[in-house]
């Protein structure tokens, strides 16, 4: 077994990274809170069949185009895994828009302490993420 995969907390984060790129708009809004229309905007277009669900198919989708898998050096399975436990919050096998909107929620929660304390690795990342004004 290799420990060489990230850690899920730098898989979150990368996550949470290449979702920014995949919207036009910031994700979290000059007050703080969340742009749940563009989140709204990343659900629907993830959800390919339109039932309102994210399947593990959808899933390994949206993974294959927000993660350089080779080049981050992800395996499919463990990203599964990892964002399958942060928004699967009924352990029913797939994301429903609720849970979606409260795993953003609690990833940005958890982001705006981090880009607030100083100089972290976190907080750099954050800000090359984020638009410049
Ligand atoms: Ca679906
Ligand atoms: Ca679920």
């Amino acid at each position: 077994m290799s420990l060489a995969y990230l850690k899920q907390e730098e898989l979150e984060e990368r996550f949470l990274f290449h979702i920014k790129s995949l919207v036009n708009e910031d994700i979290i809004k000059g007050d703080g809170n969340p742009n749940f229309k563009e989140l709204k905007r990343i659900f629907e277009s993830v959800d390919d069949n339109h039932d309102n669900f994210i399947s593990q198919t959808e899933l390994e989708d949206l993974i294959g185009n927000v993660f350089e898998l080779q080049k981050d050096d992800i395996p499919m399975e463990y990203a599964k895994a990892t964002i399958m436990s942060h928004f699967d919050d009924d352990n029913s096998g797939n994301i429903s828009w609720e849970e979606f909107e409260k795993g953003c929620n609690k990833w940005m929660e958890k982001w705006k302490i981090v880009t607030n304390s100083s100089n972290s690795a976190s907080g750099n990342l954050w800000e090359k993420a984020s638009p410049i004004y």
